[in-house]
């Protein structure tokens, strides 16, 4: 790791967290130090390649909407968040905190939206790829906190098609209580340092997400997104978010 690596990495995660670095807590997102820790080794983020193709998604997702929506729009947050850690960078080094604090709504808009769009693009595959099995863990836990998945996704449904303007909805890992809880989010505000809950399944409902394929019916987009989750992968985030509560 270079020493102007860790420059960026101590300055970005005290920066995100609101404290001195001698005061760094542990529940930091794993995700986001991961993240910035890429940019220690001295490499760049890179927009991230999707296991399926454009049009695997059909028809719910068309080729148009996906290509649009991976190769320009998540591809953009990649390069603002590249030229923020930068700016971040030569700020420090410049031991500039005005320049510091400044950058911290591009960080979290660009960073956020890198970290949304990688945990979505996971959260998806082709239809009839992936099930809801009943002896999952997320089946279970899905039973508790909802009574079943019907509720659950009426509950997440209803909250993600009813967030003003642009934003997420999730279904997250509460570290505190063990749970799952349904939470929305505004523009690209992450959920892990937003709120402590781990993010085990996001829905866009930028309209950028859903435009071209459902016009202004984003209710229709969100109740047929269900046919596309990867239940694996949720299911994987859950064990991991466990083990490491
Ligand atoms: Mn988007």
């Amino acid at each position: 790791m270079s020493s102007s690596g860790k420059v960026i990495v101590n300055s970005a995660l005290r920066a995100a967290a609101h404290v001195r670095s001698s005061t760094l807590p542990k529940e930091l997102s794993k995700s986001a130090t991961s993240m910035l820790s890429s940019a220690a080794s001295g490499t760049n983020h890179v927009l991230p390649d999707l296991s399926y193709d454009y049009n695997a998604l059909e028809p719910v997702i068309s080729a148009e909407t996906m290509t649009i929506h991976h190769s320009k729009h998540h591809n953009t947050y990649v390069t603002n968040l590249n030229v923020g850690l930068e700016k971040l960078d030569e700020a420090v080094s410049k031991d500039d905190i005005s320049g510091i604090i400044a950058l911290q709504g591009a960080l979290k808009f660009n960073g956020g939206g890198h970290l949304n769009h990688t945990l979505f693009w996971e959260n998806l595959a082709p239809k009839g790829s992936s099930e809801l099995k009943d002896d999952s863990a997320i089946k279970c836990i899905i039973d508790l906190c909802y009574g079943d998945a019907e509720t659950m996704k009426k509950d997440l449904t209803s909250m993600t098609v009813s967030v003003q303007g642009s934003g997420w909805g999730w279904l997250g890992f509460n570290p505190q209580s063990g749970g799952i809880e349904s939470r929305t989010m505004t523009n690209q505000d992450p959920l892990q340092a937003s709120t402590g809950l781990v993010p085990l399944l996001g829905i866009d409902v930028w309209e950028h997400a859903y435009y071209v394929d459902y016009r202004n019916v984003r209710p229709d987009y969100v109740n047929a997104i269900w046919d596309i989750i990867d239940w694996d992968v949720v299911e994987k985030r859950l064990l991991d978010a466990q083990k490491s509560d």
